[in-house]
């Protein structure tokens, strides 16, 4: 069938903002089901897997340093399609472009290399979403 799980975080930058329940609110407004949530303050270990395909990459350390800096909101979702589904709600990947309407484009912000505090993560494929809940849900694993 159609109906996916995937994983969403709020990052440190959304969670200290105080928009944790904006993003939330958004999921379940689409219709999606929540899961999944927990608060959570991630540690090098996981986050070198959490994005080991930019490994290497020039923002790849402030990347992981920004996303330990603070609590995340780690949360699954489920529903038709909610892998692409919420991509589509998060937007692209820098908020200075991301359409309004979405929740980079309503609310992120593009500090350059040096942090691209664009709010959420979500996966980006079946693979990716397996891989990732099975990283930040060990239970959820399937
Ligand atoms: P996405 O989060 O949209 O899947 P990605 O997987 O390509 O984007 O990159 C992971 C995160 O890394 C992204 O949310 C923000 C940061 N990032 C990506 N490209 C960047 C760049 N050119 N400069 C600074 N940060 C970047
Ligand atoms: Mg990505």
């Amino acid at each position: 069938s159609d109906i996916q799980r995937t994983l969403v975080l709020v990052k440190p930058d959304g969670v200290s903002r105080g928009l944790s329940g904006e993003v939330l609110r958004r999921i379940e407004a689409k219709g999606y089901t929540l899961v999944a949530v927990e608060l959570r303050t991630a540690d090098d270990a996981l986050l070198q897997q959490h994005y080991a395909e930019h490994e290497g990459k020039p923002f790849f350390q402030p990347l992981v340093d920004f996303m330990k800096s603070g609590p995340v909101l780690a949360v699954v979702a489920e529903g038709h399609r909610v892998i692409e589904g919420f991509r589509s709600l998060a937007g692209t990947t820098d908020p200075t472009v991301a359409a309004p309407g979405t929740i980079r484009g309503d609310l992120g912000r593009d500090w350059g290399l040096k942090v691209t505090q664009n709010l959420v993560h979500g996966s980006d494929s079946e693979d990716s979403a397996a891989r990732e809940i099975a990283l930040w849900f060990p239970s959820l694993a399937r």
